[in-house]
């Protein structure tokens, strides 16, 4: 009877070791290696303008630094740059559509070399995004172009699509500028070829050479 008694004893003792450690969980990044060493290191070849989005367009002060987003007036959907959820400092972009449309952040064009391998790092959350019939959805793709002409592939490459509600995931990927480019653009995505609605969000992106590996 006793040793049952200490057996229920130890067992309150570990659910409630549970609770506090599921209670004390740490903020969003601390012990995440990868997103750590992304953050730390993320000015660093970076080929990206403003790539944690926190800085302010001289000539329109309500928008982010190199960035653009699209706007439908049918569909109502919202470029948003904002302050209130971010994965660093205290600003991402944000797509915010009620209604099922075609939507997306766009980077400025930055110059590259052809025939290249890069690789592109980005994080993204969703919440209730849902699609219709589009070939990518809450995620990052690259476009690369020769002047104002738009290569194909079209898009140059693209990340993993992110459906429902998550929390920041990581988006990485290589790919080999086509041997005519001169320039990228990054995009980041509510939806791409295809329609979606719902809420996303961007920050913490990085384009860099791949060297040596
Ligand atoms: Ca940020």
């Amino acid at each position: 009877m006793i040793r049952v008694q200490r057996k229920s004893v130890w067992l309150v003792c570990l659910a409630s070791a549970a609770l506090w450690a599921l209670s004390a969980l740490p903020a969003l990044g601390a012990g995440d290696e990868a997103l750590e060493q992304h953050l730390a290191a993320l000015y660093e070849g970076n080929l990206l303008p403003n790539p944690d989005f926190e800085e302010a367009d001289p000539e329109l002060s309500n928008r982010p630094l190199g960035w653009s987003g699209t706007y439908n007036l049918l569909d109502f959907n919202q470029p948003i740059w904002d302050d209130e959820i971010a994965l660093s400092g205290s600003r991402s972009l944000r797509m915010a559509a009620p209604m099922m449309t075609e939507a997306s952040w766009q980077s400025e064009k930055v110059p590259v070399k052809p025939d290249t391998t890069y690789r592109f790092t980005g994080y993204v959350r969703t919440q209730g995004l849902e699609q219709e019939k589009a070939r990518f959805v809450g995620t990052f793709l690259v476009q690369a172009y020769s002047g104002d002409r738009m290569l194909f592939p079209r898009p140059t490459q693209a990340g993993a699509s992110l459906e429902g509600t998550n929390d920041w995931t990581r988006v990485e990927f290589t790919f080999k500028t086509p041997r005519n480019a001169d320039s990228i653009q990054v995009i980041a995505a509510l939806s791409f070829s295809g329609r979606a609605k719902g809420n996303v969000w961007f920050d913490a992106v990085k384009l860099e050479e791949v060297t040596g590996e």
